[in-house]
């Protein structure tokens, strides 16, 4: 909700998440800048634009040559942020809209990508003190605080998203995969069917995730726990290949 003239600074949305926003009264002016274009408009210092109708040239010599949208959202419609796009809002007359984020296999590496990145910048501000009892967990808890996830969570989002891509609830047992042979039942708000091959690639890319945190993550590497958590993911991703083949 927002009155006349109030926005939304410059910004990518968190772990570069999708999400939609249904517009219910007042229009939406929003600026969009397509992908992969962070280095136009982030200094030196790694500050990036805060404003995009008043920001100093100077200091973003670079933005004039950045892809810009822009889109007015009236009542009633609904828009789609895909995975990435950084985006500024301002609210034309009184609005209420409602949005939502999420991600799915097909945005997953990015936010491992992320869940990486800024876990390096926290042990890089913790640098002087990495000797300390407890650094890791420390670590663990600024990254919390400051991203709104940890390594715990993600995994724990991980194998959430495992058991919705092959349709089991945490209460359930695994799939019942015999009652349609050539596609896996999804439990999800509005149910329908995916194919099993195109369950096979989401879950080919979960498994994926699993195993860059396993192997190549300094933070997962060293909490056996963790680790553990993840091979017994790896073991149901196994047995559901084994049972779709
Ligand atoms: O409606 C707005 O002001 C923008 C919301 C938005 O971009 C966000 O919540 O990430
Ligand atoms: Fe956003």
């Amino acid at each position: 909700m927002g009155g006349d003239g109030t926005w939304t600074p410059f910004h990518e949305d968190v772990y570069r998440s999708y999400s939609w926003s249904a517009n219910i009264c007042g229009q939406k002016l929003w600026r969009l800048v397509a992908p992969n274009q962070e280095h136009l408009f982030t200094d030196s210092l790694g500050n990036t634009i805060y404003d995009l109708r008043n920001y100093d040239p100077a200091e973003f010599p670079r933005f004039t040559s950045a892809v810009q949208y822009e889109v007015v959202q009236n009542p009633g419609e609904c828009l789609f942020v895909p995975s990435g796009w950084w985006h500024q809002v301002v609210n034309i007359g009184h609005c209420i809209s409602i949005n939502h984020n999420w991600a799915n296999a097909y945005n997953l590496h990015h936010l491992v990508d992320r869940l990486q990145r800024d876990y390096r910048r926290v042990v890089h501000a913790l640098r002087d003190v990495a000797d300390m009892d407890g650094f890791a967990q420390h670590c663990q808890l600024v990254l919390r605080a400051d991203s709104g996830i940890d390594h715990l969570m993600f995994v724990q989002f991980l194998a959430h998203m495992r058991r919705v891509y092959v349709g089991c609830s945490e209460d359930q047992p695994p799939p019942m995969l015999a009652a349609h042979p050539s596609s896996v039942a999804l439990r999800q708000t509005d149910p329908h069917f995916w194919s099993k091959g195109e369950v096979g690639v989401a879950l080919d890319r979960i498994r994926q995730a699993f195993l860059r945190l396993r192997d190549h993550d300094p933070a997962t590497r060293s909490d056996p726990s963790l680790c553990q958590l993840i091979d017994n993911e790896l073991r149901e991703l196994d047995m559901w290949e084994s049972k779709v083949q």
